[in-house]
């Protein structure tokens, strides 16, 4: 059974043109002008774009005392209604936990996925058997682990354990990401605005300002380089973040930062609205932030300095944030925008002129697929590719709303706003997931992305690591003794 895509403009990241798009059990095996195949799906007025990544996702994730809502089953469904095609799931150990067992308990979650996952692999403790295991992890295709810099007592490592860490994933050709807040200046600023009477969820935001992000982003960078790892900045929302990977950058350092959709279209006047319910929605961290870091953010994405666009998708429902009711330091971080990335960041981003629709592609799907090596199977058109494409109705609009919204939450964090330009189909693997916005379920039919580890990156940098390397000095007037 063959596929094709007929009459559309295909849209990669670096090229625009007309072409028909031949499918063949899950692949794609031709790409040309008037293919013929055993089903057409027309095209025609529509962009044939690879399918999104989004790269950090927290589904059924146990935190601050619940578990996320939306598991690989309504993520995955609620990612391909958005044209998400791909997810990358964080696989977090409880301190004292091996990660090969924690692994296992994120492979069991994803029984009724609709959509390929992969995972990242979290460091939160360090020791002996973490060491080893990273390089089992590894084996097993995850090649990605990521440091909390922040949540204190829970599962925030400390710059000795980043360190080591660091120089494991360094010898492992692995990639070393953070979640970069300064976590002692955090769990200070939060001690003190609840001994003030602070306890709303406008305190949230003062807990951590742009100057955590900044240190710690700083900071990591500083320890990557010394560690000779190539660096993922998670969440990057402010101009302090920005500027140490734009300067890094600028330096020949490997180190790539990820805005999110939320903290490039809200600002932090959410968390003064009246309803105390609207506010802790919101509450997530980074917190967001004002008009001027968004314009950061945009800029970072329009030269380059930023790389990719995520969701960091951990949604809470309102029961669930109401855990924090007299103590803001309680409600459950976290927001959902799975489903809403790929309508947001084309709407506020090519429909304003931002960003061009090739630029589009590559912050949405092919950048990430590139820094996590799963390029071209994922995020290309290309002949031998997975057929993981959105075929795109740039005139389609809707007004986002939780009660049409596939995720599990019951509200939405981006409700009340049209976007303009959604998905007329979703294909994953081959597989027609929406249908003229209609979801088309197929549970089970996501299967595991394993990656290979990138030697060639590390190489890169281990050639400026080997000149720093003490040499030792020949020397003949050495003192008798070293007083
Ligand atoms: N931030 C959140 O808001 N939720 C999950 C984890 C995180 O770092
Ligand atoms: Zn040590
Ligand atoms: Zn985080
Ligand atoms: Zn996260």
């Amino acid at each position: 059974m063959t596929t094709i895509i007929r009459n559309g403009t295909i849209v990669t990241a670096d090229l625009t043109y007309r072409a028909d798009v031949l499918i063949d059990n899950g692949i794609i095996t031709a790409i040309g002008p008037n293919l013929t195949g055993d089903t057409t799906l027309d095209a025609t007025g529509c962009y044939i774009m690879p399918g999104g990544i989004d790269p950090h996702t927290h589904l059924e994730m146990p935190f601050m005392g619940t578990y996320s809502a939306d598991d690989f089953e309504s993520g995955t469904r609620a990612a391909l209604s958005g044209g998400t095609t791909m997810v990358v799931d964080f696989a977090l150990p409880s301190p004292g936990q091996g990660l090969l067992d924690a692994l296992q308990m994120w492979h069991n979650k994803t029984g009724r996925a609709h959509c390929d996952y992969s995972f990242h692999m979290a460091v939160t403790w360090w020791g002996e058997q973490v060491f080893d295991e990273m390089k089992s992890v590894v084996d097993q295709g995850i090649t990605s682990f990521k440091h909390f810099m922040a949540y204190k007592g829970a599962l925030m490592v400390n710059d000795d354990e980043m360190y080591h860490s660091f120089s494991r994933c360094a010898d492992l050709g692995a990639l070393a990401m953070v979640h970069a807040e300064n976590g002692d200046v955090v769990a200070e600023l939060t001690a003190r605005l609840l001994a003030e009477g602070n306890t709303g969820p406008e305190a949230h935001a003062y807990s951590r300002p742009p100057q955590v992000e900044g240190e710690a982003t700083n900071r990591a960078i500083m320890i990557a380089d010394m560690a000779g790892v190539p660096l993922y900045v998670v969440h990057t929302s402010c101009e302090e973040a920005h500027e140490a990977i734009r300067r890094a950058r600028q330096q020949g350092k490997r180190v790539w930062g990820e805005p999110l959709i939320q903290h490039l279209t809200l600002d932090e006047t959410e968390y003064f609205h009246p309803d105390w319910d609207h506010a802790a929605r919101r509450v997530m961290s980074p917190p967001f932030r004002s008009k001027a870091h968004q314009d950061s953010l945009w800029a970072g994405l329009q030269s380059g300095s930023l790389s990719v666009v995520a969701t960091d998708h951990c949604a809470f429902t309102t029961a669930q944030k109401r855990n924090g009711v007299g103590n803001f330091s309680k409600i459950p971080n976290g927001t959902g925008g799975l489903e809403d990335r790929m309508p947001m960041l084309w709407t506020y981003g090519v429909n304003t002129g931002r960003l061009t629709m090739n630029e589009f592609v590559a912050v949405t799907s092919t950048n990430i697929a590139k820094i996590l090596n799963c390029y071209p199977k994922k995020g290309a058109v290309l002949v031998g590719a997975d057929a993981d494409l959105v075929v795109w109705d740039p005139e389609k609009t809707k007004t986002i709303s939780a009660s049409a919204q596939q995720s599990a939450i019951d509200y939405n964090v981006f409700e009340g706003k049209t976007v303009k330009g959604l998905p007329r189909y979703t294909l994953t693997r081959g597989r027609v997931a929406v249908a003229d916005g209609v979801v088309q379920p197929g549970e089970g039919h996501g299967q595991f992305v394993a990656r290979e580890a990138r030697p060639a990156v590390n190489r890169a940098l281990s050639a400026w690591k080997e000149i720093t390397a003490p040499r030792a000095v020949a020397r003949t007037g050495v003192p008798a003794t070293g007083v």
